[in-house]
């Protein structure tokens, strides 16, 4: 993972799998029902550690990714969150700069420390060749669920406010610009080798918004990780943007992006590995499918992107009626055994 990431092209691709730790496994949701609720699991090291090394006892992945949720930033912040069953995350909407003196910038830390923790058991119990991936939503997709108050399909709210008060909605991005730096960085610190930040709606902005509320903030991301870790690989995932993530990867200097499922194979290999190594993108809809259908496309995909910098990845994270021997199988492909 940490080759292709410099920029090698390696006999194998590398593989993860967005969302590799979770409901598609039964041990995932003995725990998850031991722990009580989700945030609980988020917070206790032990059984964090224990979900994120699961995927990897089955699949033997080479990396591993810090079992959280993008949404502990507005929790540490002090904004009540609460995931329900069926429903996903919910939280007390903000939506106007009057309203950001809610939050609580002083010390994210406090709320955190558990996930820091989580972190430097996992840089001890992963196996050697596996990298530990640390991360974080980036500023506009997190703020999605701030400003919304949960999922949403047409994004008014946040976009009301950003078009209306382009100044006072800056005022939210620069709080999350700013945490999730230090976030990052105090993961990095307990033993993360790598970062991605999930811009899973960037997809939902027009060009000149876009550079606003994700290029410009992820650009000041990495740019505040990079003075403290000036080799540290980050990943991009600038999710649904089209031909636009050209301008993202120019300009933000991430050390390489995930691609989604919408992006094609052979624009992407001419036009976006010319530039830094991709991630992806296998449809997660194929894993449900699995058989000559899934395997087609791995092979198509790996012939496609593996002669440049290549990490073998999902477009989108795993989806909870996933069978677990399909995921078996892709990993026997890839491992060409
Ligand atoms: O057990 C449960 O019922 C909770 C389901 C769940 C899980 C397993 C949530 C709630 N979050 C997670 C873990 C998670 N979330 C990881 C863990 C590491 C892994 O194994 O991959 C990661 C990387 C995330 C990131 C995340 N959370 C994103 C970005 C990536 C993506 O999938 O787009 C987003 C948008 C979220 C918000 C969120 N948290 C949980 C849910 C169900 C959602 C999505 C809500 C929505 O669709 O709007």
């Amino acid at each position: 993972m940490l080759n292709s990431l410099s920029g090698e092209v390696t006999d194998r691709p590398p593989f993860w799998l967005m969302r590799q730790a979770g409901r598609y496994l039964p041990e995932y949701r003995e725990i998850r029902a031991k722990a009580g609720n989700f945030l609980d699991l988020c917070y206790n090291p032990e059984l964090a550690e224990e979900v994120t090394l699961q995927p990897l006892r089955r699949y033997g992945m080479d990396a591993a990714i810090l079992f959280a949720d993008i949404l502990l930033i507005p929790h540490a912040l002090g904004q009540p969150l609460a995931y329900r069953e069926g429903e996903g995350p919910v939280l007390d909407p903000i939506r106007s700069a009057k309203e950001l003196g809610k939050l609580d910038v002083a010390d994210i830390h406090k709320t955190l420390d558990p996930v820091y923790e989580t972190v430097g058991r996992l840089s001890q119990s992963i196996p050697k060749d596996c990298t530990l991936i640390g991360f974080a939503g980036a500023p506009w997709t997190v703020a999605t669920y701030m400003v919304e108050g949960r999922g949403s399909k047409d994004y008014a709210n946040i976009k009301n406010w950003a078009y209306s008060d382009p100044a006072g909605f800056g005022t939210l991005m620069d709080i999350l610009v700013e945490a999730t730096i230090e976030y990052l960085l105090k993961q990095v610190e307990a033993g993360a080798e790598v970062v991605q930040l999930f811009d899973t709606w960037a997809g939902v902005l027009p060009d000149d918004e876009f550079r606003k509320w994700a290029i410009e903030p992820t650009k000041r991301i990495v740019e505040g990780l990079h003075t403290q870790h000036p080799d540290l690989p980050v990943i991009g995932f600038p999710k649904g943007v089209g031909g636009n993530i050209i301008d993202f990867v120019r300009e933000t200097g991430v050390t390489a992006v995930s691609l989604d499922t919408g992006t094609p194979l052979d624009w992407a290999a001419r036009e976006v590995q010319s530039l830094v190594p991709v991630q992806g993108n296998l449809d997660p809809m194929l894993l449900v499918t699995g058989g000559a259908a899934m395997e087609e496309r791995i092979v198509q995909i790996r012939e496609t992107l593996g002669k440049k910098p290549f990490i073998f990845n999902l477009g989108h994270g795993i989806v909870p009626q996933t069978p677990p021997e399909n995921v078996a199988r892709l990993a026997e492909i890839i491992r060409g055994s």
